[in-house]
């Protein structure tokens, strides 16, 4: 009989289905484990990454079940987004329809992996049973004043006159016509996350422990805590102060500039006090930085563009004027949107001082001596120093002087200290159709009311036809737009932007502790029981946005008591990326490997078992077709290994011969290595996570199953015992041939649900033991020998063997130290 796997994997897949042994019920007697991999977007069918990334959870979420976890494991799609409004308009379909019919399609291709989902529980964010509850959660979050709107600039194309995504922007010009795009303001809908963003700081050496470091990191830096100081310039000639935003107090007496961002609010008020052709020079200056991205602006490396204004500000300390530039490198939502300017202290100060031909003035002299001159340095001193220039504290380290300054500015009332964080307020609206719809409306009198909880969910209308890229359907439907305000009851509009997909997946992992609840997002009890997630699997493109995310709606859940844990996500897993001929698999590439076309030649198992034994998790995986062939082969060997030895196997089935009453080496040898594999199995799954070495360990175990030449009754034994716990452990990854092979042992019950096997103690311990043997405290020889000789036993068979023998010979004896397992010291005479 062949290892038929199409035939044997829709067998187990149905079987699965039928005694339903992978629903997921609360169950306070037994510890729960929750595995979840970052659900897909359903883009019309799944890619090797997301096999790789399904395949590590599955295997995870069926080892914790046979290890006794009472295991919640569910899939979603993440079913919002751009992609369905363009491929709208590319197939003459409409994005509903395309996306749940690519959902379709996806579901088939990972119920064709055999993955252990309990699909009861499965959510799709693009339905109002799922959406109404990102509406819901919105309209807490007003409540809790969270919520708010303001000017943003959104990219603009004239020609299309729309909004464009950041990816519908190549190289600042428009994707479709490749006219330049440019700023517009539009009014937007933003959540105060830096609400949240000490907390988001702080839980992350506290309860973060179980992500990979380089995450950890990633998000320190995306939070981006600064502590300083703002300080106020006051500008006589408008009547008014500037106030900046600077970590480094202690160089203030080298300030020699301040510089605006060029969106600085104070702009057009100074234009208004200039002669008419400055300011238009000015107004041209300001376009053009504002149409730079701000990574462009921020860039170390990039080129410092600046205008000087006609005004000074005072320096609150030294009360010196000092001449007010704009310079496009100071970001406008960041501290304050200006800055004292030392360009003694800060390289991209110094640069713009340098281009500008404004002076410098050291007020930081290194510690070696050496002495900068303002006209001659070559770049700014940024270590720490001895300060000068500075009044009474000339002469101290800055280390000194930085809390010192402070101190003193504080109480002088020049400056206050201030916390700030890079994180900035999370803009959520999007001026597209395929969304959540926003639940507000306008009215002309009221302003922006919000839908009462009880009309939710404000339905997104299925029925359209997207004509444009970018432009919103929603626009053309005067009958949806149109509705009466919740509050006065007259005429008003609805709001017609849509949320940020993040919202949807921010959350979904609560929702699929309460599946399908109608009431709530989710139940108390149910969260209460699941969270938080145990294991979480995905890529690491989402270190910061969706995990930032996902981490404040947690919080904010907490606060408002539907949930209990503050954390989401206990353990991250962040897994490499699947490679072919040197690229990352691609479709703009070419060099994918169709899923389905793979697995309808090899089989699942096979797919599975090579994309776990290729590479450890977080590397990166070269894609071989050699490797999979490999795997096959081995799946062979497990099938014929069992299959041609089945009466056998069968007859020996859970007769376990204990170590104690194995006396040849072969056998002795062989009892171990089944033991030893089921040890460092599990550690490796459990502990270290390298599941490709767990595979190599059982690859080995079958190599001494075959290799195995004892006979009789006891060497029966112990193949069936070896190749039950092969099956065991093979399960996690391969599990249709291991249902299969278990079953023609003679199992009733399916493998899925048996319990993992435990390593056997008396099985583990190594029973030969080296000892050391020295000739009056001279390494002589090294020896084996039965573990657990007395020391008279020991003594005696060192003593008399041959090669130690040699070592005596016409010496004398004179006392033997014997340590059992260990060492044996002659001392002799002569
Ligand atoms: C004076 C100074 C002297 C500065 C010195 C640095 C070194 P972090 O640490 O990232 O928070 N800065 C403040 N607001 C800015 C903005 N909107 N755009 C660009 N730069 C801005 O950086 C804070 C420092 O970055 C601040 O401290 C300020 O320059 C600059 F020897 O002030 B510093
Ligand atoms: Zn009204």
């Amino acid at each position: 009989m062949p290892y038929d796997f199409q035939a044997i994997e829709s067998k187990w897949q149905r079987k699965w289905t039928e005694t339903r042994c992978f629903e997921a019920k609360p169950d306070p007697s037994k510890e729960k484990f929750f595995c979840l991999e970052m659900f897909p977007y359903p883009s019309g069918a799944l890619h090797m990454g997301h096999i790789r990334n399904y395949s590590m959870g599955d295997m995870l979420a069926r080892f914790l079940r046979k290890k006794g976890r009472n295991v919640l494991y569910t899939m979603g799609f993440d079913s919002f987004g751009m992609p369905a409004e363009n491929a709208a308009i590319k197939y003459r379909t409409k994005p509903h329809d395309w996306t749940l019919n690519n959902i379709d399609y996806m579901t088939k291709q990972l119920k064709r992996m055999g993955y252990s989902y309990d699909w009861n529980r499965e959510a799709i964010t693009c339905l109002p049973e799922y959406y109404r509850w990102n509406q819901w959660i919105f309209l807490q979050m007003y409540r809790k004043g969270l919520v708010f709107r303001k000017e943003a600039p959104v990219n603009w194309c004239d020609t299309c006159g729309t909004v464009l995504a950041n990816e519908q922007v190549e190289d600042g010009r428009c994707w479709r016509c490749h006219n330049p795009v440019s700023k517009k303001n539009l009014k937007q809908w933003f959540i105060k996350i830096t609400d949240y963003a000490q907390e988001l700081l702080d839980n992350i050496e506290k309860d973060l422990q179980g992500w990979p470091k380089r995450v950890r990191i990633m998000q320190t830096n995306w939070l981006g805590r600064s502590e300083g100081a703002d300080l106020t310039f006051r500008v006589p000639e408008l009547d008014c102060g500037i106030e900046v935003y600077t970590t480094r107090f202690d160089t203030v007496f080298g300030v020699t500039f301040i510089a605006l961002a060029p969106e600085h609010e104070l702009v057009r008020r100074m234009m208004e006090h200039m002669p008419q052709d400055e300011a238009e020079a000015m107004g041209d200056f300001v376009r053009k930085a504002a149409a730079q991205s701000s990574i462009e602006r921020s860039d170390a490396g990039a080129e410092k563009l600046g205008f000087k204004t006609p005004f000074s500000g005072i320096n609150p300390v030294t009360g010196k004027p000092v001449p007010i530039w704009l310079a496009n490198y100071i970001l406008t939502d960041y501290g304050t949107g200006a800055i004292m300017g030392v360009p003694a202290g800060d390289q991209r100060d110094f640069e713009f001082c340098r281009k500008y031909g404004i002076p410098v003035v050291p007020v930081v002299q290194p510690k070696d001596g050496t002495v900068l001159d303002g006209d001659t340095m070559t770049e700014a001193f940024t270590e720490h120093g001895i300060v000068a220039n500075s009044g009474r504290f000339d002469g101290m380290t800055t280390e000194e002087a930085i809390p010192a300054m402070i101190e003193w500015g504080e109480e002088n009332g020049y400056c206050k200290r201030t916390v700030t964080f890079r994180l900035r307020d999370w803009l959520i609206s999007r001026q597209r159709y395929w969304g959540t719809p926003i639940p507000f409306v306008h009215c002309p009198q009221c302003g922006d009311v919000p839908v009462p909880e009880d009309q939710l969910p404000v339905r997104l209308p299925e029925d359209v036809t997207v004509k444009e890229v970018g432009h919103s359907p929603l626009l053309d439907l005067p009958d949806w737009l149109a509705t009466t305000c919740p509050r006065c009851g007259g005429p008003a509009k609805r709001e017609a932007d849509t949320m940020d997909t993040f919202f949807c997946s921010s959350w979904y992992f609560d929702r699929y502790c309460s599946p399908g609840d109608a009431e709530r997002p989710f139940e108390r009890a149910d969260v209460d029981y699941w969270m938080p997630v145990d294991q979480y699997i995905g890529g690491i493109e989402h270190a910061c946005l969706h995990l930032i995310y996902a981490r404040f709606f947690t919080k904010f859940l907490a606060d408002i008591g539907l949930i209990r844990v503050r954390e989401p996500f206990t353990n991250l897993l962040t897994q490499g990326m699947v490679i072919k001929d040197g690229a990352k698999m691609s479709k703009s590439l070419g060099n994918v490997v169709d899923p389905t076309e793979i697995v309808n030649r090899f089989g699942a198992d096979t797919v599975r078992l090579f994309i776990l034994f290729a590479a450890p998790p977080q590397n990166d995986l070269d894609w071989s077709e050699k490797g999979v062939e490999g795997s096959s082969r081995f799946l062979g060997r497990v099938w014929r290994c069992v299959e041609e030895n089945l009466a056998t196997l069968k007859a020996h089935r859970g007769r376990i011969v204990p170590m104690g009453e194995l006396d040849e080496d072969a056998l002795r040898d062989f009892k171990r290595k089944i033991h030893t594999t089921i040890r460092d199995v599990t550690c490796d799954i459990e502990t270290e996570k390298q599941f490709n070495t767990a595979i190599a360990r059982l690859m080995e175990l079958t190599n001494s199953l075959t290799a195995l030449k004892e006979t009789g009754e006891t060497a029966d034994s112990l193949r069936a015992e070896a190749v039950e716990a092969l099956l065991h452990c093979l399960s996690p990854f391969c599990p249709h041939i291991a249902e299969e092979l278990w079953e023609m042992l003679g199992h009733q019950e399916v493998i899925s649900t048996a319990p993992w096997p435990e390593a056997d103690p008396a099985a583990l311990v190594r029973d030969v033991a080296t000892i050391v043997v020295q000739v009056n405290g001279k390494v002589r020889a090294r020896l084996e020998r039965p573990a657990g000789l007395s020391r008279e036993e020991l003594e005696r068979s060192v003593v008399s063997d041959p090669a130690v023998q040699e070592k005596l010979a016409g010496k004398a004896v004179l006392k033997v130290i014997a340590v059992p397992d260990r060492l044996v010291n002659i001392v002799v005479k002569g």
